[in-house]
């Protein structure tokens, strides 16, 4: 089956010291020479078979120490030499051709918009040339690039300029160095007619760095926040970690045709344009949000990533996990105050339960660290990143923020140089801080890198009101998951406070300890049972205090608090912290529409406490207009979905319409007060105020569309298509249209073609047409409409199968974020999600799988959809030509 397992992990018998590579690049066929300088293992015999990865490639010559080699290939293009130089260090000269403008996987060299571009990660390397093409194979590149001139007058590679000059034909050439050893999937070239914003600054250090940000010509003036991100980066690694940049060069490029979000290679970060270019009018303060995180997360590879990187790929968490919680971090402090942090922090959990906890609940569940793969391009997956993140968080609030930075100071020291495991991070993290509750459970902690699932934490409390004591109980399950029947316990830190009836924090003293230590704290939960006893609570009222658990979310896993209503009513007014009075709203609202789910009555209209506390939150001075978006706003479908046994998309759909019009109908007057006072007279700025200000202003207008549509009023709708033709800003044009679009209007497909007309050819412009329209809410007249167009949209001149984000925009919108359009009894959204599978599976495997990953849960739903989904998912399983990267998809799903 081409399974690679983890524990079959063996050092490399031969390392590459150095490699000299010369690019003399044309689309059709690029001629490459590479030298290499290779040394055997010690443990490795003289005369031992040198395999070197190639895929796709034609070997035109093979020396060793300047004699002709005999060699063979294996089946995927591997190279097989059987007799290797005998010396214990060795030359190795290849030439050998492969074909850039053929590429449509886009991973190795490949062409976009008439430039060359490389993807190498994980294992694209082997489509350029032969090599050892694994993380902990480490060598020291010079790369020389030949190209025309005219067509091709930027020439980049990782690392410093040597040399540039003419040659004949039109033809010029560029000589790089990178001086720091590096594993090849973090090699990149770049030649293409550029332009670039540049800019000189003055580390901490006191060191000269140049920055530069290169697009297509045009789109120079969209790169202002890029640059500004990257200097923020820079500053914010130095300050927080005392992480300086090593080059004294450090560039960005964009390119349009783009598998992921950006690549971290070694000082050549290539990025997909829309984490590069914006501008007030063509970008929204999301994608403002979305660049300043992914240029911070592809900096911060520099040194958690590049100069330590991952010993083999079942590691990849090591980088990935810990650079996303370095960029959440990074986030969360230029969001400028502890509130506007917490917003942050929202967002991140809520993205982590959006997509990572179904992951963690299907048949791809893995570990954090996988035990096996078939393609590892299937498992740069959200478990490996965002739950990455989360188990470093725990280790953060286990040791503290100042141990956290002993132990990465430590990590440095040890590793610097190296390819290693998750193992040493952790280890090193502990080792730092012996005295820690980490050090003291670092085996057991672990778990958390090889157990896949989400766990579950129950919590009851038992209230002794004449002793003043409160007995917190916790207890924690797992759940089985593929290959993993029974779960050990894990570490679980609990972050609490215990607020008084009257919404008092109450001082925190665990029985047997002298003084209360403050009102917030951390539980270790080590055993699957535990309990903490509370004292000296003798002020928290006859009905004892109500425990705010799990604050910030200090850990990936289910709750049951066992709260009633009245008691989240209390959290949510009165909680300390943001993140837990987010979570009782969203509580709130998700135990409403799980209660009317059964039979197919409508949803009772809301409680006057609730309306009257969602009211209360809303009104509230001094609150982030960017939490009061995130508290009002009903918990998504797939997010309920995830709640039940049986999925019934269309009740799902109904009921939390439903619970939409009741909260545009009952607090009409509010969002009309709230539109009115969140519409901004300053310029643009994405900072978080404003974007808070517009994201509530976008909300109350939605809703305020909604409830005009429902009463046949024209005012609303009428202003949110003026809002289309002239808002300030892509964020408020969208916005508008977005209100028209969910709400249903008449005016949406007037407003829409307006869009489209607007966009005037703007890729990232058309993007955002096609999701909208992916995502439309169906019309109640005329149900099953969405899925017919999406299909329509195919076919449009915008549309093209070959630009990844055009097809995440508009496929995996439509099967991701509209649950009611794609689920219909007919099967039309699963027909028409298998033929794009199919079609994009003949030429971009890596795209195809992530398309097909949408129906891998199919087994979740209700009938009729289940059986329509399934033989959907049969259908591609049975594809004569499958991919590596589908076929592990859609037979993990059929398993
Ligand atoms: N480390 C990068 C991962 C990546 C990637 C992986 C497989 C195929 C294409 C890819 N493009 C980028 C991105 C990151 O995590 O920073
Ligand atoms: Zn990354």
């Amino acid at each position: 089956t081409g399974l690679i397992r983890r524990e079959d992990y063996s050092a490399p018998a031969y390392r590459i010291l150095s490699v000299d590579l010369t690019f003399d690049l044309d689309p059709a066929k690029t001629l490459v020479g590479s030298k290499l300088r290779i040394t055997r293992d010690a443990a490795t015999p003289a005369g031992t078979p040198l395999r070197l990865d190639g895929e796709g490639l034609s070997l035109l010559r093979c020396l060793g120490d300047g004699e002709s080699l005999s060699f063979r290939h294996e089946e995927g293009g591997a190279l097989i030499i059987d007799n290797p130089p005998a010396a214990e260090t060795f030359t190795l000269e290849i030439r050998n051709t492969c074909a850039p403008e053929k590429n449509l996987e886009l991973s190795g060299l490949y062409t976009s918009g008439g430039g060359f571009f490389t993807q190498c990660e994980a294992e694209g390397f082997r489509r350029i040339t032969y090599f050892l093409d694994r993380p902990d194979v480490m060598a020291v590149y010079s790369v020389t690039l030949r190209a025309d001139k005219a067509k091709y007058p930027v020439l980049l590679s990782n690392g410093n300029l040597v040399e540039q000059g003419s040659l004949d034909n039109g033809r010029h050439y560029a000589k790089w160095h990178d001086p720091f050893p590096k594993p090849a999937y973090l090699f990149a070239l770049v030649a293409a007619d550029l332009v670039c914003r540049e800019q000189k600054i003055t580390s901490r250090a006191g060191k000269e760095h140049l920055l530069q940000v290169y697009v297509r010509r045009g789109d120079l003036g969209k790169t202002e926040h890029a640059m500004a991100s990257l200097i923020a980066s820079v500053a914010w690694d130095e300050a927080r970690f005392g992480l300086s940049l090593d080059l004294e060069r450090f560039m960005i490029v964009a390119v349009s045709d783009f598998n992921m979000g950006a690549m971290e290679n070694k000082g050549l970060n290539i990025f997909n344009t829309k984490y590069v270019l914006a501008s007030p009018a063509t970008a929204t303060d999301a994608d403002f949000a979305g660049i300043e995180s992914v240029v911070g997360h592809e900096y911060f590879h520099n040194w958690t990533g590049n100069r330590i990187t991952c010993r083999d790929w079942f590691q990849l968490s090591l980088k990935e996990g810990l650079t996303v919680y370095r960029d959440q971090e990074f986030s969360m402090d230029m969001a400028g105050s502890a509130s506007a942090a917490a917003v942050q922090r929202i967002g991140d959990v809520k993205r982590l339960r959006e997509f990572q906890f179904p992951e963690d609940s299907g048949p791809m569940a893995h570990p954090v660290r996988p035990d096996s793969y078939v393609e590892i391009n299937n498992f740069y997956t959200t478990t490996v990143y965002e739950k990455g993140a989360e188990v470093v968080r725990m280790q953060d609030t286990l040791v503290g923020r100042a141990g956290f930075r002993r132990g990465m100071d430590l990590y440095f020291q040890r590793h610097d140089g190296q390819a290693v495991t998750c193992d040493d991070f952790a280890q090193a993290i502990a080792d730092a801080n012996p005295d820690s509750p980490l050090a003291a459970n670092l085996a057991q902690f672990k778990h958390w890198y090889a157990q896949a699932g989400t766990p579950r934490l129950s919590a009851r409390t038992r209230w002794d009101a004449t002793a003043g004591r409160l007995r917190l109980t916790l207890t924690q399950s797992a759940l089985p998951s593929p290959g993993q029947a029974d779960k050990q316990a894990f570490v679980i830190p609990v972050r609490l406070g215990l607020l008084a009836r009257d919404g008092r924090a109450l001082p925190l003293q665990l029985d047997g300890e002298a003084a209360p230590a403050g009102t917030e704290r951390v539980l270790v939960l080590s055993a699957t049972e535990q309990s903490f006893d509370f004292v000296g609570l003798g002020d928290a009222g006859e009905a004892g205090p109500v425990p705010s658990l799990l604050r910030g979310f200090s850990a990936p896993v289910v709750l049951d608090d066992g709260l009633d209503s009245a008691e989240r009513l209390l959290l949510l007014r009165h909680d300390a912290d943001a993140f837990n009075r987010w979570e009782a709203a969203q509580r709130l609202l998700q135990e409403l529409l799980l209660a009317a789910l059964p039979g197919d009555g409508d949803l009772p209209a809301l409680d006057e406490a609730l309306v009257e506390a969602l009211r209360a939150v809303l009104r509230e001075d001094g609150l982030d207009a960017a939490f009061k978006e995130l508290a009002l706003t009903p918990p998504i479908e797939s997010v309920i979905a995830e709640q039940v046994e049986a999925v019934d998309p269309q009740r799902i759909h109904r009921l939390r319409e439903q619970l939409r019009a009741q909260l545009a109908e009952r607090l009409h007057a509010d969002w009309a007060w709230a539109w009115d006072a969140h519409q901004l007279r300053e310029g643009y700025r994405p900072d978080a105020h404003q974007s808070g200000c517009r994201a509530l202003a976008n909300l109350a207008l939605q809703m305020l569309v909604l409830h005009a549509v429902a009463h046949g009023d024209e005012v609303w709708p009428g202003r949110a298509y003026q809002r289309v033709k002239d808002g300030g800003c892509m964020t408020e044009r969208l916005g508008a249209l977005l209100a028209l679009v969910h709400g249903g209007s008449a005016l949406a497909g007037a407003a829409l073609e307006r869009f489209h007309a607007d966009a005037r050819g703007d890729d990232l412009v058309l993007d955002k047409w096609f999701a909208i329209q992916a995502a439309a809410t169906e019309p109640l007249g005329a149900p099953g409409s969405v899925a017919p167009r999406i299909r329509a949209l195919l076919q449009h001149p915008d549309f093209s199968l070959k630009n990844p984000n055009r097809v995440r925009n508009l496929i995996s919108t439509f099967c991701r974020d509209n649950p009611a359009a794609f689920h219909r009894a007919d099967a039309g959204g699963y027909v028409l999600w298998a033929d794009v599978v199919l079609a994009l599976d003949a030429f971009n495997p890596q795209i195809a799988a992530r398309i097909a990953r949408h129906l891998e849960r199919w087994r979740v739903l209700a009938e009729p959809w289940r059986s329509a989904a399934r033989e959907a998912v049969a259908r591609v399983a049975g594809h004569p030509r499958l991919s590596a990267d589908v076929r592990e998809i859609v037979g993990k799903a059929l398993d």
